[in-house]
């Protein structure tokens, strides 16, 4: 299947600049593509994994992606998608972001001995242009008139705009120039809110080398859920690819709790399922929606690709302890994974009264409410009962000699931690 077609069955694409002649350009070689990212942050979220997965089916359909990491771009800030004014990071906060960046590009898109996808900064070639230089041979270029007719810029016009931010356009421009003259770039790919500035990359190509020239611009929509709310955000935030921000558990539970109106969209979307098995698991969300096989499916694929088949495994060892109840055999290390978002507590390892222990704390308001929980079975301690009004709770409890897990009733799950 031509990659144009495949990006239409998965419902990837958005708009692009010449619908026709990239399919026919696909068909006829082997293309080079690029997509970027700013050093904004020191990790990727979801959001920035659309347009990058879209880059590795270019590559697997024989296309040779290029990743840019935007080392110039990232001092100033794309307005954007934005209402204000961005405020200014340090040199050297954007310089640690683009080693976190590259860093995890290459983990996730650089398999070894694979040297198809390039990677670039614009940094290198972006602080080589002298102000002159850049209104001279570039600036004259540009006409204002139509800078100011972009969204981005146009919605900015009440609440003001900076000319620092104003100018991204111009920068991100002189990249795509830069990579269609010295990489055989011939088409730029970024999510629905890059289109003014992959337009305006075209215009200076085709000002600068003629209108003939032959590059192309497309973008992915931005996902909406059925529910209407914020795509890749959870109550505690973002969904990052950094395993010490979202931890492979929570990582895999995002994909795992998605709505069933949203599975096979996100199956298509996301992962490098054939149209056959999403198929099979379309008919399955269907026909027995409970057993949940598409939801399982896709945090599978995701955590499997974005982590490792190791991490997948312990994600969904975890899963299943916090089923099952059987804490007991979850190493330290899984459960401050599944119990990140659990209320913690912090106790001291000298041995201890249950019931005091239990009120210190403050799991259990008060001492009669304690006895009377245990008294009826009502609590657990790492997944086993504890109905001895006269137990000794100490650090020897405790798993990996850090943490204990109490469960009261069937679902209130806390999380004590020993200094
Ligand atoms: C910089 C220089 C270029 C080409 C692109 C850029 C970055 C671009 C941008 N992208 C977003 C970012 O970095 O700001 N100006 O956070 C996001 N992308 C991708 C995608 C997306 C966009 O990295 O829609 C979501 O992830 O395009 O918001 O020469």
């Amino acid at each position: 299947m031509n990659i144009i077609d495949e990006l239409e069955w998965r419902d990837a694409i958005n708009q692009q600049t010449d619908a026709e002649g990239l399919r026919e350009l696909t068909n006829e070689k082997s293309v080079s593509l690029y997509c970027g990212v700013d050093p904004t942050g020191d990790s990727m979220h979801i959001g920035h994994l659309i347009p990058f997965m879209v880059l590795k089916r270019f590559q697997l359909a024989g296309h040779r992606p290029v990743i840019l990491i935007g080392g110039a771009t990232g001092t100033i800030g794309d307005p954007s998608g934005r209402q204000s004014e961005r405020s200014l990071q340090t040199l050297e906060q954007v310089q640690a972001n683009v080693e976190a960046l590259t860093a995890q590009m290459k983990k996730l898109f650089v398999t070894e001995g694979d040297n198809q996808i390039r990677m670039v900064n614009n940094y290198d070639w972006t602080h080589k242009i002298n102000v002159i230089e850049f209104l001279r041979d570039f600036g004259k270029n540009f006409s204002i008139n139509s800078m100011l007719a972009k969204d981005v810029v146009a919605s900015r016009l009440d609440s003001g705009i900076s000319y620092t931010e104003f100018s991204y356009q111009i920068l991100q421009s002189l990249d795509f120039h830069h990579l269609y003259q010295h990489e055989d770039v011939q088409l730029q790919i970024g999510g629905s809110d890059q289109w003014g500035n992959i337009t305006s990359g075209l215009d200076l190509i085709r000002r600068k080398e003629g209108s003939e020239a032959k590059a192309f611009g497309l973008t992915i929509p931005l996902m909406l859920k059925a529910d209407g709310t914020k795509f890749g955000k959870t109550a505690g935030g973002a969904i990052w690819l950094d395993p010490e921000k979202t931890t492979p558990y929570e990582f895999y539970q995002f994909w795992a709790n998605t709505d069933d109106r949203d599975v096979i969209k996100y199956l298509k979307y996301f992962t490098f399922l054939s149209k056959e098995q999403i198929g099979e698991l379309a008919q399955k969300v269907e026909t027995e929606p409970h057993k949940r096989e598409a939801q399982k499916a896709l945090a599978e694929e995701m955590t499997r690709f974005v982590h490792s088949e190791e991490l997948l495994e312990q994600a969904k060892r975890i899963t299943a302890a916090l089923f099952s109840g059987d804490i007991k055999s979850l190493t330290a290390d899984e459960i401050e994974q599944g119990f990140k978002e659990m209320p913690t507590f912090e106790a001291s390892s000298e041995p201890k009264n249950i019931v005091d222990w239990l009120v210190d704390l403050g799991i259990e308001p008060s001492k009669r409410q304690a006895r009377e929980d245990i008294t009826k079975g009502a609590i657990s301690m790492n997944g086993e009962k504890v109905t001895e009004l006269d137990f000794e709770v100490s650090a020897e409890h405790a798993i990996g000699g850090r943490f204990i897990i109490i469960r009261k009733g069937k679902k209130s799950y806390s999380l004590v931690k020993f200094s």
